[in-house]
């Protein structure tokens, strides 16, 4: 059996967790294909958060009250660039993360594309799970928002991190997208699956960028798979993070309906087969799309994988 799963940071990661114990028992192959909208280029190098926390989490270096960046980490280079009074002071990195930005920005600056940088990387980590960009090409999440001057674009990160998504916003823009390919490996991972699940990962701003790769969307929602989504909001709100505000800025409701009738029907040229909502959210309705309820909270490893199996008997 082949899983391939759509995923951004956190949820993406935790959810991953859950799908790799899963395959596991049952002699499966598992691919991510991974949001990069969220990228940046800080002091010179390619920090890629998404990647980097599946990866991380993955391979058991994650923080996991953080949900980012490595555990036990240190901040000294933070600390010194903040005595140079170096800029962004709202973005910080830490003393082993550099490490990976550092590996990655060279192999990038050698000429190899992201997705056998990754494919590197991860020969430290052994994810157990092929980890692949949703692109090799850039593609980057902006926030426009309001300015002094009228509308301005302001880079993802600096929208979430230093705004906390708490300012006047009218839409996002995944710069680069039209440009863009599929990784290597991306499609045909797709096209030979044998179910695709959508992580209970932010709609807006992890799932959407990795859809709006040219062609992506369409193998998805044109394969032969089935397709099955797990809901990130449980009663109304996100379980962490700023989905809502994200959500709110599309004017969707924040509801595992509601983002189960973002993503769509495939019946009606959207996404879903079936879409798993937590026990509280049982009565949510998404036209043409199977729901079912399961305990959503991924406390752990086998509550995870418990909600893996309840997403792939959906159909
Ligand atoms: P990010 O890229 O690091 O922001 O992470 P993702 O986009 O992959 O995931 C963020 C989403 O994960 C948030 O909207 C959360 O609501 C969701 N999430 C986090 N923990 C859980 C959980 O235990 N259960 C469910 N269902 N969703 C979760
Ligand atoms: N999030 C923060 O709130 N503050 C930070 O200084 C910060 C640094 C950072 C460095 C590397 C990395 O991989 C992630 C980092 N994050 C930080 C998390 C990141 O901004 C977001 O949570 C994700 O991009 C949203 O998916
Ligand atoms: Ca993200």
């Amino acid at each position: 059996m082949r899983i391939v799963v759509l995923a951004g940071g956190i949820g993406g990661a935790r959810f991953l967790l859950g799908v790799r114990a899963y395959a596991r028992e049952v002699g499966a192959e598992v691919t991510a294909v991974v949001n990069v909208g969220d990228d940046l280029l800080l002091h010179g190098l390619r920090v890629c958060p998404d990647l980097d926390s599946v990866m991380y989490t993955l391979g058991g270096g994650a923080d996991p009250e953080r949900g980012w960046g490595r555990v036990d980490e240190s901040w000294t280079v933070k600390a010194e660039l903040a005595a140079y009074g170096a800029e962004p002071a709202w973005f910080g990195l830490g003393d082993k993360d550099i490490a990976t930005h550092l590996v990655r920005t060279t192999m990038l600056n050698a000429g190899y594309p992201l997705s056998e940088v990754t494919e590197a990387l991860a020969t430290r980590w052994q994810p157990g799970v092929k980890i692949l960009p949703a692109t090799d090409d850039r593609l980057e999440t902006h926030a426009v928002v309001d300015g002094e001057q009228g509308q301005r674009a302001i880079h993802f990160q600096e929208w979430w991190v230093r705004y906390r998504a708490d300012i006047p916003t009218h839409r996002f823009v995944f710069v680069g997208a039209d440009a863009a390919k599929p990784a290597p490996g991306v499609l045909d991972a797709i096209g030979g699956a044998d179910v695709v699940l959508v992580a209970p990962s932010n709609p807006v701003v992890s799932v959407a960028p990795v859809l709006a790769v040219p062609g992506l969307r369409d193998a998805v929602a044109t394969g032969p798979a089935p397709v099955v989504g797990v809901s990130p909001i449980i009663g109304g709100a996100p379980v962490r993070g700023m989905a809502d505000r994200c959500l709110a800025v599309l004017g969707v409701e924040c509801s595992a309906a509601g983002v189960g009738r973002l993503y769509g029907g495939r019946r009606d040229g959207g996404l879903l087969d079936g879409w798993l909502v937590a026990p509280e959210d049982a009565g949510a309705q998404v036209p043409g799309v199977t729901v079912g309820a399961a305990p959503l909270r991924m406390t752990d490893e086998t509550a995870t994988a418990a909600m893996v199996r309840s997403a792939l008997e959906l159909v």
